[in-house]
């Protein structure tokens, strides 16, 4: 990887902390919003922005890596041979536009499909959750525990609403099993619930850019992170993705159907 990852952390701080100022200043201003795969599929003026400044930042430094970028990406950055990053600039684009709050900043670095680096900044909160194998996982500056085994009878479970409406794999079930569900619309926070020890489990439809970041924390943390039958996640590709305790794994696993 060339330079130590003492350096990148205090690169990709720097680039995360001057993008949540990008973010709170353009809450106060008049955003340009366009639709995507349909009218809940957002992306703004800022999205797009920040995924460009994260872009060029990673470029100068590092000018071999590969770069998969939720805004930007091609099918020739589908890969991750040497040095491969994940970047998504504003996870829960729907709620930085209705709500103003709940969303997150993700950028995660892989070498050779092994995770090193995560970072997930809640920008409200202004809590950077970030780590790695080597070093653990810090929320800012304080490290962080493994949240305790609990099973899912005993905590609370977020899902995707989609995968509740439609009662994908039949997690209804699931959800009625647990304490209670959870939905914020944006995969890093709900993340951050379940490696914090909020949620014993996070279930939705994800993409690369959306569990990179937040499997390297939660599987750093002792967690289980594997599609919802327990198969492991491919990084290139979208598919259903279980965070959860390995408790409420294995609870879940004995209530899934194969949808
Ligand atoms: P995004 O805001 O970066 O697109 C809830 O919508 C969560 O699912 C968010 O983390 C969102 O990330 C993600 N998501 C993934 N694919 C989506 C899609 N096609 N439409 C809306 N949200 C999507
Ligand atoms: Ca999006
Ligand atoms: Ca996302
Ligand atoms: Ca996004």
């Amino acid at each position: 990887m060339g330079k130590s990852l003492e350096y990148l952390d205090i690169a990709v701080k720097g680039w995360m902390h001057d993008a949540r100022i990008k973010m709170l200043a353009a809450l106060d201003e008049d955003l340009d919003v366009w639709t995507k795969s349909g009218r809940n599929d957002l992306v703004t003026n800022i999205d797009k922005e920040i995924e460009k400044f994260y872009i060029e930042n990673i470029r100068l430094l590092y000018p071999d890596a590969n770069i998969i970028g939720e805004e930007s990406f091609t099918k020739a950055d589908l890969n991750v041979d040497g040095l491969t990053w994940f970047v998504d600039p504003i996870d829960g684009t729907m709620n930085f536009v209705k709500q103003h709050s709940h969303f997150a900043s993700m950028i995660a670095v892989y070498e050779n499909g092994k995770g090193i680096r995560g970072y997930i900044y809640d920008v409200i909160e202004d809590k950077l959750y970030w780590g790695g194998p080597d070093i653990g996982v810090f929320c800012n500056d304080v490290r962080m525990k493994e949240p305790s085994n609990d099973t899912l009878r005993n905590g609370l479970i977020g899902i995707g609403a989609p995968y509740l409406i439609h009662n994908f794999c039949n997690l209804q079930v699931v959800a009625l099993a647990s304490s209670g569900t959870r939905m914020y619309g944006s995969a890093g926070i709900q993340i951050i619930h379940v490696i914090e020890g909020k949620c014993v489990g996070y279930v939705s439809y994800l993409r690369p850019w959306d569990f990179a970041a937040g499997k390297i924390l939660a599987e750093v943390l002792g967690l289980s992170v594997k599609m919802i039958d327990g198969a492991p996640l491919n990084m290139l590709v979208s598919s259903d993705v279980l965070v959860a305790t390995k408790n409420a794994q294995r609870d879940i696993a004995k209530l899934i159907k194969k949808s």
